[in-house]
């Protein structure tokens, strides 16, 4: 299966499962809620780059801090000897797409809002940051890989 078909059939459950709600958080752009969630930015848009080092059990940041509305640049940079993930998401979609990835662990990624990075490798995302606090406060970076974020490959948000 390809990959952006399954996170999209998984996002399609989680919506039917949890409401309407969610289901277009991220993803209806150019609406006034659409500014509110944030979601995938375009480069052009970024006026600021954040360099991110995932290591062999942890990324060099654990927080990271925002203006409510910029976009930034996520640069991440792969320094260990296996592969990893770098994902920007709700709490609750990382915790449904880490339970597909115990059954898919080998799922590559090259998204708006998750790339999987090899050792040595470069990647980046760019994400539009909303200007709704809790948004921002349910907003979460992560490595899926079975294990990792378990082990500390996680991390937040935070309004400068
Ligand atoms: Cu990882």
């Amino acid at each position: 299966m390809k990959l952006a078909t399954a996170c999209a059939a998984l996002a399609a459950a989680i919506a039917l499962a949890s409401g309407p709600v969610s289901a277009d958080a991220g993803h209806a752009h150019g609406s006034p809620k659409a500014a509110a969630m944030g979601g995938p930015g375009k480069a052009a848009d970024a006026k600021r780059v954040v360099r991110i080092e995932a290591r062999d059990r942890d990324y060099n940041l654990r927080q990271i801090q925002v203006r409510p509305g910029e976009t930034v640049r996520f640069v991440i940079t792969n320094k260990s000897s296996i592969r990893h993930e770098f994902a920007i998401a709700r709490r609750d979609e990382h915790v449904a797409h880490r339970a597909m990835m115990v059954k898919l662990p080998d799922m590559v990624h090259d998204d708006d809002e998750v790339v999987t990075v090899e050792p040595g490798e470069t990647k980046e995302i760019v994400w539009r940051f909303g200007t709704d606090r809790n948004a921002l406060k349910d907003l979460e970076f992560a490595c899926n890989i079975p294990g990792h974020a378990e082990q500390g490959m996680q991390g937040t948000f935070r309004r400068m």
